[in-house]
């Protein structure tokens, strides 16, 4: 058992096929403060976690991943954004899949950047789509206004969110999904082949989350294993998992979030396409 690699097993970087790329980062953060310390907690609690998957039976063998040390960003936001968006085009260049465990949401705009055109699924209670937020273009609550130029962005669980960001939806320039009003089917309908994957745990429900702001009438476990299930058909090059704000390595919501990548990899890297 490895403590500090994802399932507790460790592969090389050259024969791996996913890369979990924990990132230790929260200055950003307004509420709540905390998610600095998530990608350690996530990764120590997918420690316990069973290898059997429900659809797809003993896959937890089958995972070749290789879990990199903790990355710590620049303090200043845009250095750290120009640092994580530099760690992720190597990634892409090996052709790995890949999986970056927050740290505050503002770790996602250098993976934005680095990433090719395509279309990007963000899961979140907020928008994130202000120009600034606290004096900043590179906080949390702007994470996807730098997605909107390059990318499809096709938003889900929204349920908080201001003027600014209402009117870029009255505009077109994003497509969102509120609450859990939708199914999984009308979702995946508006995205293209090859999709990025952003989810900021607070579009969940609080009963298996922890986050610095959170917010009620999230989306259920339930439903959310099944927008997994209904994606695995789509080219998902990689995706995020941010906003868990822990430092309790037995937090009941890092193990949910621990189960949910492992229930991500499983689905769509390991799962037969339908
Ligand atoms: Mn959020």
């Amino acid at each position: 058992m490895v403590k500090h690699a994802f399932l507790g097993v460790q592969h090389s970087f050259e024969e791996a096929d996913v890369v979990i790329i924990p990132i230790a980062y929260d200055s950003t953060t307004s509420y709540g403060t905390g998610a600095r310390f998530a990608p350690h907690c996530i990764v120590y609690a997918s420690t316990q976690l069973e290898f059997f998957d429900r659809f797809r039976g003993n896959v937890g063998e089958q995972m070749k991943i290789c879990t990199l040390d903790e990355f710590w960003p620049s303090k200043p936001p845009e250095k750290a954004v120009r640092e994580i968006e530099s760690l992720i085009k190597d990634i892409i260049g090996g052709g790995k899949r890949f999986v970056v465990l927050g740290g505050d949401h503002s770790v996602s705009i250098g993976v934005f950047n680095a990433l090719p055109p395509l279309s990007i699924l963000h899961i979140d209670a907020h928008a994130d789509l202000r120009k600034e937020y606290e004096g900043t273009p590179y906080s949390h609550a702007c994470a996807l206004r730098h997605a909107l130029d390059r990318h499809k962005v096709v938003q889900v669980g929204v349920r908080s969110l201001c003027e600014e960001e209402a009117q870029l939806m009255r505009e077109g320039k994003v497509k969102t999904f509120f609450g859990d009003e939708w199914e999984a089917e009308e979702v995946v309908k508006c995205l293209g082949k090859d999709v990025y994957i952003t989810l900021d745990v607070d579009a969940l429900d609080f009963s298996f989350n922890a986050t610095g702001t959170p917010e009620p009438g999230g989306i259920s476990w339930r439903k959310m294993l099944h927008l997994v299930e209904k994606l695995k058909d789509k080219n998902v090059v990689g995706f995020d998992i941010v906003e868990l704000s822990t430092s309790d390595l037995c937090s009941p919501a890092a193990y949910a979030c621990a189960k949910l990548v492992f229930s991500m990899i499983s689905a769509f890297w390991y799962g037969e396409k339908t």
